[in-house]
């Protein structure tokens, strides 16, 4: 698996970005609907935590099945390798986060959605006509993309992971150093009111999931989309096709 992915500028489309999902697919077809979504052309890329505290959380292999669907690998991921493959867990904070319906399936399926999530990488950097776009799930350990980069692709370490899938300290110490080496940094984790910016890393998960909204960001632009959802077409949220 790639822990660092690069993807080509897309020549045809739009390529939007969007924040944590946490199983809401149904409010995000309504939401790419609202905006006019082009399978055919545009691209939708996830900052991580596609499953999890939302009702449809075993829709994300359909979506992941779609070429058009980029995404990193977020912390609710890993909780669902890390209770398949080994290693420390707290069952009841993972069961409170939103992985009952994970824990609750028989191994074999559990798997199914383990060996997809393996193959997510921890970073994405995308071509733009503007310069490259990173995105993570929550934060880059390092000042520098080039730097993360380098770990990413010749080391495992523990410490790298984490900060990329769980650290919240820039936010909380509105810290506006940029990211070097890119145009724009796309986060998602930890949940703000507005879509927000520090330096030049963009703080996209605006609680579409909870009591929030999704905000789609165009990475060509780094403009938000305004994506109010109309009413819900389909009763199980199939990716458009
Ligand atoms: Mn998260």
């Amino acid at each position: 698996m790639d822990r660092f992915r690069r993807v080509a500028a897309n020549t045809r489309g739009r390529d939007l970005a969007v924040g944590d999902i946490h199983g809401h697919f149904q409010r995000l077809q309504a939401c790419l609907e609202a905006v006019g979504f082009d399978p055919a052309v545009d691209r939708l890329f996830s900052v991580g935590d596609l499953v999890d505290r939302g009702p449809h959380s075993e829709a994300v292999l359909d979506w992941l099945a779609q070429p058009w669907l980029h995404a990193v690998q977020g912390n609710h991921e890993a909780l669902a390798i890390t209770r398949l493959r080994g290693g420390r867990l707290d069952l009841n904070m993972y069961r409170a986060a939103g992985g009952g319906w994970f824990l609750d399936l028989p191994p074999g399926e559990q798997l199914r959605f383990v060996e997809r999530f393996e193959q997510l990488p921890i970073a994405l950097e995308v071509e733009t006509a503007n310069g490259p776009v990173g995105l993570l799930h929550a934060d880059s350990p390092f000042a520098d993309w080039e730097v993360l980069r380098t770990w990413l692709e010749l080391d495992n370490d523990p410490g790298v992971l984490e900060v990329c899938q769980w650290s919240r300290r820039r936010l909380k110490e509105g810290d506006t150093r940029p990211v070097k080496g890119l145009r724009a940094l796309l986060v998602g984790h930890t949940p703000v009111l507005q879509a927000k910016q520090l330096g030049n890393v963009w703080h996209l998960d605006t609680g579409g999931w909870a009591n929030g909204h999704f905000s789609l960001m165009d990475l060509a632009t780094l403009q938000l989309l305004s994506a109010a959802p109309g009413a819900a077409t389909a009763p199980w949220p199939a990716p458009p096709a």
